[in-house]
């Protein structure tokens, strides 16, 4: 029971606030405003080759139209039952089979999407389709009408990345189903990338998504090339290796309003020093192998694993091949409110 290590009279007296619906803070002011965070979540590696066969396997069970949305939620072992991957975000991996779509609905957690296998599924957002390619990062805005389908002859596979739990401890969830499958499409396919994704933009340029970024499909060819040059162009920062963030082209912030997201390019053979920050973030291995070291755990990673860093414990990556790794976080909502902060160190 709380407050064990109290006095007989100090408990006696607690004994009074408990009907009244009040407590002691001098019992729990250390534990709810501590020296330095210590989160719940436990950082975790997922094995891509374990859980695809048994993804694969959920699609025998049931339709993507049946489950509406057809995922495995990436659990944190600390969050049982509470589908969070860390403290505040929320990763699950998604399949669609070849001529299934996923019916359409909207809601307010922003969703990302990381392509992992499949060259012909798509995604419709607010009224345009993009085509879905390996390591392409597409965003679903908060509230935005969107489906998804297959017109492939393989399984198409992606992660999703969402800020549901940031939303629920807000108690600000809503969804809304569509009623049809698909919503109708308004623009042609490409035009969001071409009004806003070449370095130029609609003269009286705002998004149409609010805090999202116009450009909701950033391909992953572009991005690659990016850092391949970027390397190439100067040395490596000693804690980010290479990387570079997605940014929205309107403000030059974060591509979405709570989320995060970025890639490190890192060549085989190099190393990052130690770094930690108030973030929680999820990684997914694009290409490449290497370690990841979380605190006191180092985990070896292998192509299209992901792992969940908590916020504040020491992390650093080591490559034994060309690595491309993906991560979304929630250091988005830190900046905005205020309490992001970051310590890198010397080894
Ligand atoms: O694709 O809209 O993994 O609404 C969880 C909730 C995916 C989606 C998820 C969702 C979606």
């Amino acid at each position: 029971m709380a407050y064990e290590s109290a006095s007989p009279e100090r408990r006696a007296y607690y004994d009074k606030l408990t009907p009244l619906s009040t407590a002691p803070l001098w019992e729990v002011l250390g534990t709810i405003v501590p020296r330095e965070p210590t989160s719940k979540a436990e950082s975790h590696l997922w094995r891509y080759d374990a859980l695809r066969p048994l993804l694969l396997e959920a699609g025998s069970l049931l339709t993507a139209r049946e489950a509406e949305r057809r995922v495995l939620v990436l659990e944190n072992p600390a969050y049982v039952g509470q589908s969070r991957t860390t403290s505040t975000l929320y990763a699950g991996l998604q399949l669609i089979l070849p001529g299934e779509t996923a019916p359409a609905h909207r809601h307010t957690p922003s969703a990302l999407r990381f392509m992992i296998e499949g060259e012909q599924g798509f995604t419709q957002v607010g009224g345009e389709r993009t085509t879905m390619r390996e390591g392409d990062f597409v965003i679903t805005p908060p509230w935005a009408w969107h489906d998804h389908g297959n017109e492939g002859d393989g399984p198409v596979i992606w992660m999703d990345g969402l800020d549901i739990p940031i939303l629920q401890y807000f108690e600000s969830v809503f969804s809304d189903p569509y009623g049809e499958e698909q919503h109708p499409l308004s623009r042609p396919e490409g035009d969001s990338l071409a009004r806003y994704g070449q370095g130029l933009l609609p003269m009286d340029a705002s998004s149409p998504y609010g805090m999202a970024s116009p450009i909701f499909n950033y391909p992953y060819d572009r991005t690659r090339e990016a850092l391949v040059r970027s390397a190439q162009g100067a040395e490596p920062d000693p804690h980010l290796a290479t990387t570079l963030r997605y940014s929205n082209p309107i403000d030059g912030g974060w591509a979405m309003p709570a989320m995060a997201t970025w890639m490190t390019h890192l060549t085989r053979g190099q190393s990052t020093l130690p770094m930690r920050s108030t973030d929680s973030q999820v990684m997914h291995v694009v290409e490449g192998r290497g370690t990841v070291t979380v605190g006191e755990q180092t985990f070896t990673f292998g192509p299209k694993d992901v792992v969940a860093l908590p916020s504040w414990q020491r992390r650093c990556l080591v490559a034994s091949e060309d690595c491309f790794l993906f991560f979304f976080s929630d250091r988005a909502v830190h900046e905005k409110l205020g309490f992001y902060r970051e310590q890198r160190f010397s080894a």
